[in-house]
């Protein structure tokens, strides 16, 4: 014998099925409505090799008044909107050369990346500061390629006295959303007032800015509720990051994408502390991240 179905349970159960779809799609879109996603779903791969997704192109900058000028590397896609933007300051006595890796390594991956010189390769880390936020006011209103950039969303990054310079950056000016030193040397130990995510990536046999002198202290100074990571590099010294580093650029990409982006795909790469890589003598961290997490 056939089962006939009551149409209008049918069409009732129909209804229903229609107004589940409806509100589990209308909930898919919540959670991914960040303005700010640029680019395809990350993977370990992805983020550890030595270009991203984004093709890049490049404008080099003058010296300048407030900076020594630089060079602007841009992702070329015009199509999904504006990217966030990163300074990068060298160490003492160096020059862009020692930080310039990181430009198309960063900004294949979505950003507007500024490597600079500074004014003099002797200026200590307060000075390097101010230059990476003249450099960021350069980029957003001056530079050629600043329409590319949104300007409520930087980063400062830099080597040595130049991570030292982010820190102190961070300081100067909170709305930054990432701070990134490298091996970070400061005479300046406690950094209680900066509210700005910070990754410090320190080197695990620095003689130049021993961990226990920089890195270490400046981490356990930022307060307690601030989203930081203390990453340090299993084997490396003061000048590893000088050049590309697969372990220090998979975490800034991690950092600057969940902090500049409020990417929250890049979560997996930060959260929770990396367990059995080779390449890391030390990790800790805030995790888990809330900071511009879209809600759930
Ligand atoms: O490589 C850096 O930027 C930090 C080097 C610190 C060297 C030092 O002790 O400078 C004191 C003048």
């Amino acid at each position: 014998m056939t089962t006939r179905r009551n149409p209008l349970l049918t069409l009732l159960a129909v209804l229903a099925m229609t107004l589940g779809l409806v509100s589990a799609n209308i909930a898919t879109a919540v959670a991914a409505d960040n303005p700010y996603e640029r680019g395809p779903a990350p993977t370990v791969q992805s983020i550890s090799a030595a270009t991203g997704p984004f093709a890049t192109s490049s404008v080099t900058v003058p010296a300048q008044s407030g900076f020594g000028g630089g060079t602007i590397y841009f992702p070329t896609d015009t199509s999904q909107g504006t990217f966030g933007g990163v300074a990068v300051s060298p160490g003492f006595t160096e020059l862009q050369l020692a930080i310039s890796w990181l430009g198309p390594r960063l900004a294949s991956q979505g950003f507007v990346v500024f490597t600079i010189d500074t004014l003099g390769v002797f200026d200590f880390p307060d000075a390097r500061a101010d230059q990476l936020l003249a450099a960021l006011d350069y980029l957003t209103n001056t530079s050629s390629v600043r329409a590319r950039v949104d300007r409520t969303r930087l980063g400062v990054m830099g080597h040595s006295m130049g991570g030292g310079a982010s820190l102190s950056a961070a300081n100067k000016r909170p709305s930054l959303q990432a701070a990134i030193p490298l091996a970070g040397w400061h005479t300046t130990k406690s950094w209680s007032n900066v509210h700005v995510p910070t990754l410090l990536v320190a080197a695990q046999n620095d003689a130049i800015a021993p961990n226990n002198d920089h890195s270490l202290p400046f981490y356990n100074s930022l307060p307690a509720n601030l989203e930081k990571a203390y990453l340090e590099l299993r084997g490396a010294d003061h000048n590893t990051t000088n050049s590309p580093n697969t372990t220090a650029s998979r975490f800034a990409i991690s950092w600057l994408k969940r902090f500049i982006d409020n990417d929250t795909r890049y979560d997996q790469f930060l959260c929770p502390t990396p367990q059995a890589d080779t390449n890391i003598s030390r990790y800790m961290s805030t995790c888990p991240y809330v900071t511009g997490a879209a809600a759930a």
